[in-house]
């Protein structure tokens, strides 16, 4: 399948300037970014494990602040699963409370008064190191823009359910995904007033969340090689979430946002970068986030930089629907290459399809909801299928080719329900 990359438009380059030290106007920004029980000076805290929230009646994950009911959550290990199968009642954009939650450790809950990003390396035209506060980066020319975050993993479990394939990692179905609306500083600006040098060719965003322990292994805190092209690109330094400050699980005070990319560029709780004219390398491009497997070079592929294409239904597996009544049948799709062109969808175990009408314009690094209607006859159990073919002419395959760590899973989804 050809996965044509397409480049984004260049960014355009501001030139304001921006305070050495953060003014009133900064501070009083900074106060009011504050989520109301934030004040734990910096301390990075882990939420208590199976803390019951108020008012709620849901068990929480260990290490997730937020509230978990599991009508729209499924907890796995130290992270949360947004039910995609109830995303129905949900617009373009996901609210902060549904969106999963994928935590190598436990959510530090942090205060923006007291975040500093820290930015050095030989990259940075030997300066030393350049510090920048949360009201310095509020100062600077923002854009928002609304971006899917998709995990890597996404689909994991169809690995194995569809394909009969063994793969190591968190067992998602189509959940570890969202949209929102995401606003912050370019990280183009941020590199050019810290005086990137032109032959810097890789950042390493690092999380302030603890290091990841695995196995006994201390592998340090989360970070990811980024290479300059696309940083330079169009990423952003986050601080706010569908118009609302940064929620604690999503990176407050500030995460990185790497649109088409896989969720782990997307740095949470973002400390400091390291800028190198060398390329750098983590255990997230060296064991993590390649491709191993008979189908893949020895060793495995290059770190993996794009997301793939998926479609799905909003509908549990294994849904019991009325047979002689019209359904509804609604669902979303999403390609990392291009904007989606059409959905197609089968009720039949993929003998015969047709188009799905499309709700929403399509735009890259975003989805679209489509529904199409089905009048079921015979009652049983009967397979649904859907598959997006994107602007550039991806589209989702039969079967995905395996990897041992089950990432981009991009085929088509069998989705068992019957009538009755
Ligand atoms: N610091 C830090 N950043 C992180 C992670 C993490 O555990 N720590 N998880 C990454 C992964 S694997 C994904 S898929 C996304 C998930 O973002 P979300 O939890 O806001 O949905 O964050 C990424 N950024
Ligand atoms: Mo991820």
């Amino acid at each position: 399948m050809p996965h044509p990359s397409v480049p984004n438009p260049p960014v355009p380059h501001p030139s304001a300037a921006h305070p050495a030290v953060p003014g009133r106007r900064a501070l009083l920004k900074v106060l009011a970014a504050a989520p109301a029980a934030a004040t734990l000076g910096g301390l990075a805290t882990a939420a208590p494990a199976h803390a019951r929230p108020a008012g709620t009646g849901a068990l929480a994950a260990p290490g997730i602040v937020k509230a978990l009911p599991p009508e729209h959550f499924t907890v796995r290990g130290t992270n949360a699963e947004a039910r995609f199968d109830g995303f129905g009642d949900t617009g373009l954009l996901t609210p902060a409370d549904r969106f999963f939650v994928r935590n190598h450790t436990s959510t530090p809950v942090l205060d923006a008064a007291d975040w500093r990003l820290t930015l050095w390396g030989d990259g940075l035209h030997g300066r030393g190191p350049v510090h920048l506060t949360y009201g310095q980066l509020r100062d600077l020319p923002s854009v928002t823009r609304t971006v899917l975050i998709e995990c890597a993993g996404n689909g994991r479990s169809l690995y194995a359910s569809q394909q009969g394939e063994p793969v190591t990692g968190t067992a998602w179905t189509l959940g570890a995904v969202g949209a929102a609306r995401w606003r912050g500083a370019r990280l183009s600006d941020v590199l050019r007033r810290a005086g990137i040098a032109r032959d810097a060719v890789d950042l390493l965003p690092r999380g302030l969340d603890d290091p990841y322990v695995s196995g006994g292994v201390d592998f340090g805190r989360v970070r990811r090689p980024l290479p300059v092209a696309k940083a330079l690109d169009d990423v952003i330094l986050a601080y706010e979430m569908n118009g609302e400050p940064l929620p604690y699980d999503h990176g407050h005070p500030v995460r990185l946002v790497v649109p088409s990319w896989v969720g782990i560029a997307s740095i949470k709780w973002l400390g400091d970068i390291e800028v190198s004219t060398r390329p750098l390398a983590s255990p997230w491009s060296t064991d993590w986030y390649r491709l191993f497997g008979t189908a893949h070079p020895e060793g495995g592929s290059a770190p993996i930089g794009r997301q793939t294409i998926k479609s799905g239904y909003q509908l549990p597996f294994g849904a019991d629907l009325e047979a002689g009544r019209v359904h509804r049948l609604t669902g979303r799709a999403w390609s990392a290459f291009a904007p989606v062109r059409r959905v197609e969808v089968s009720t039949d175990g993929g003998a015969h399809w047709r188009p799905a009408r499309l709700h929403d314009t399509p735009r890259r690094n975003g989805w679209v909801r489509w529904s199409v209607p089905w009048r079921p006859h015979r009652t049983g159990p009967v397979t649904l299928l859907s598959r997006i073919t994107d602007a550039a002419g991806n589209t989702q395959p039969d079967r995905a080719v395996h990897n041992t760590q089950g990432y981009l899973f991009d085929a088509v989804v069998r989705h068992p329900v019957t009538v009755v």
